[in-house]
């Protein structure tokens, strides 16, 4: 792979000549190099975008109909099929993800380009009844030149619904993956270029963010970003827009509540709420990290979730485990920093999983932790951890569930688990986020399903049908013909 973006469909190394190391978070030794982009970079990345688009969308990109672009698209699903285990050895090379997670997001990222390739030639316009002698349409266009900037937690997935809805709906991408975790977006960009997208149409700059990721924000050339990431990273992005009117969508993580009431089937709830914590290691936007169980139930229900906690296993990837490491040094820190927290607040530790036996010493191995009778005012219970940490609340009644839950920053995903239909219904409708899930839990899946969040998780939404009308600017065209 080493040191080069991947630019109108040619590997280019940095102008400068900058490298970045490539970490194993299994053992935090290098093993490659990523080029660290600059802003004349990102200039020259924009650049070839706008070739491919063209000055009055007659590019050769723009001038792909909607029918060759969804073909495109469903080549490029088949190809990552066809690689599927290089792509996961890459992903869990360069994550530490274990090997069963990598393999999904190879799998949801092929079902990504499966779904938009579906949907390029049914995102339409309409006719609207306006006054006699006129006739009225409307036209879905791309915005022209997109940005992506991605995180290191889902780097294929979150490539897969970003920059797949976006080449769906017409507009060429540059993308700027996360300086943890670009490998697997760069051998995407080649394999787009070897079945036949046009060159310009998808671009990969990698780099640090404060360098790449912002020159791309600023770039004037970029008429839609989209962002997952840090509240905090998203609302620089989002002020470097504005200054430029440049529209944004921004995914922020959360702080997600589930929530089990007395009447719920626990047999089928108590795997897919410990999953929802601990899957890709806690490092999931949408992880379940909030338990709220109802007091009746509370003492037995969380020793079934402290006896699954015991006996999850972290370790290297290459030995299979429950949770791999965590992807970096800052993120094993900040985890650590909870942790600390949690002991100054003298939080209950009701159970903890264990690190394997000659898992390296210098690798991100982060046991599973589950916390009982966390107060609502708990750092715990306010802050994304993004580590296998889960904290338990226990609640008294539904309006009592209802205020815990909705007592938070954020906003991204919900569960709710009971069998009283008016029940889930209502909590369906106040829950303030974007996803709930009743009797199930969505962490990370759903390729349909349109996702994002409410307050400090965000706005606008991927996923689905719904992303691609962000990816695209409504025009009215306006006919008198009398
Ligand atoms: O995120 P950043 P970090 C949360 C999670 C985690 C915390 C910090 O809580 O602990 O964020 O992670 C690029 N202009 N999430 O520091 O900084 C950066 O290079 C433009 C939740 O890794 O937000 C990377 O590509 N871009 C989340 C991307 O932004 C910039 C997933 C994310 O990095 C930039 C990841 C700048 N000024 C972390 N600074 C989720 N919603 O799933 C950085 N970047």
């Amino acid at each position: 792979m080493t040191a080069h973006h991947f630019i109108g469909n040619a590997r280019v190394p940095a102008r400068d000549g900058r490298t970045i190391p490539v970490i194993d978070p299994a053992d935090g030794q290098p093993f490659d190099e990523l080029a660290r982009g600059s802003a004349d970079d990102v200039d020259q990345a924009v650049r070839a975008a706008q070739a491919a688009m063209g000055p009055h969308l007659n590019g050769p990109w723009a001038t792909t109909c909607a029918r060759d672009r969804g073909r495109l698209l469903a080549r490029w699903g088949h190809a990552v099929l066809a690689q599927a285990d290089t792509l996961a050895a890459l992903e869990a090379r360069d994550t530490g993800k274990a090997p069963a997670t990598a393999r999904n997001d190879v799998a949801a990222l092929a079902r990504y380009f499966e779904y938009y390739a579906g949907a390029c030639d049914k995102l339409h316009g309409e006719t609207l009844p306006y006054e006699s002698g006129y006739t009225v349409l409307t036209v879905r266009e791309p915005h022209g030149v997109t940005g992506h900037i991605i995180p290191w937690n889902y780097p294929m997935q979150i490539f897969g619904r970003s920059v797949g809805a976006a080449l769906a709906a017409g507009n060429a991408c540059v993308v700027k993956p996360a300086e943890d975790a670009s490998l697997s977006t760069l051998h995407l960009a080649e394999l787009a270029a070897d079945i036949g997208f046009p060159a310009g149409a998808l671009n990969v700059v990698t780099g640090y963010g404060i360098e790449a990721g912002a020159a791309l924000t600023a770039h004037p050339g970029i008429a839609h970003i989209s962002f997952t990431g840090s509240t905090l990273t998203g609302q620089h992005v989002a002020e470097a827009a504005a200054r430029r009117h440049c529209p944004v969508t921004l995914e922020l993580g959360g702080k997600s509540p589930q929530i089990v009431f007395e009447d719920a089937d626990l047999d089928k709830a108590l795997p897919v709420i410990v999953n929802a914590i601990i899957q890709n290691s806690g490092q999931t936007c949408s992880a379940g990290s909030r338990l709220l169980v109802q007091e009746s139930i509370y003492e037995t229900f969380l020793a079934r979730v402290a006896e699954r906690f015991r006996d999850l296993r972290t370790g290297p990837p290459s030995r299979h485990p429950d949770l791999g490491p965590l992807v970096n040094r800052k993120q094993f820190e900040r985890v650590h920093q909870m942790l600390d927290v949690a002991r100054e607040e003298h939080l209950t530790e009701a159970a903890r999983g264990r690190i394997m036996e000659g898992a390296p010493a210098a690798g991100y191995y982060q046991e599973a932790v589950l916390f009982r009778d966390v107060p609502g005012d708990s750092a715990l219970a306010r802050q994304e951890i993004f580590g296998p940490v889960l904290v338990a609340q226990p609640f008294r009644d539904e309006a009592h569930a209802l205020d815990l839950a909705n007592d938070t920053e954020y906003g991204l995903v919900a569960g709710v688990w009971t069998r009283d239909g008016a029940r889930q219904l209502r909590l369906a409708r106040q829950l303030r986020c974007g996803q709930v899930f009743v009797n199930n839990y969505g962490a990370g899946g759903g390729v349909e399903l349109p996702f994002g969040g409410v307050k400090s998780s965000g706005y606008g939404r991927e996923k689905g049908f719904e992303a691609l009308l962000g990816f695209t600017v409504l025009k009215t065209v306006s006919i008198h013909h009398g």
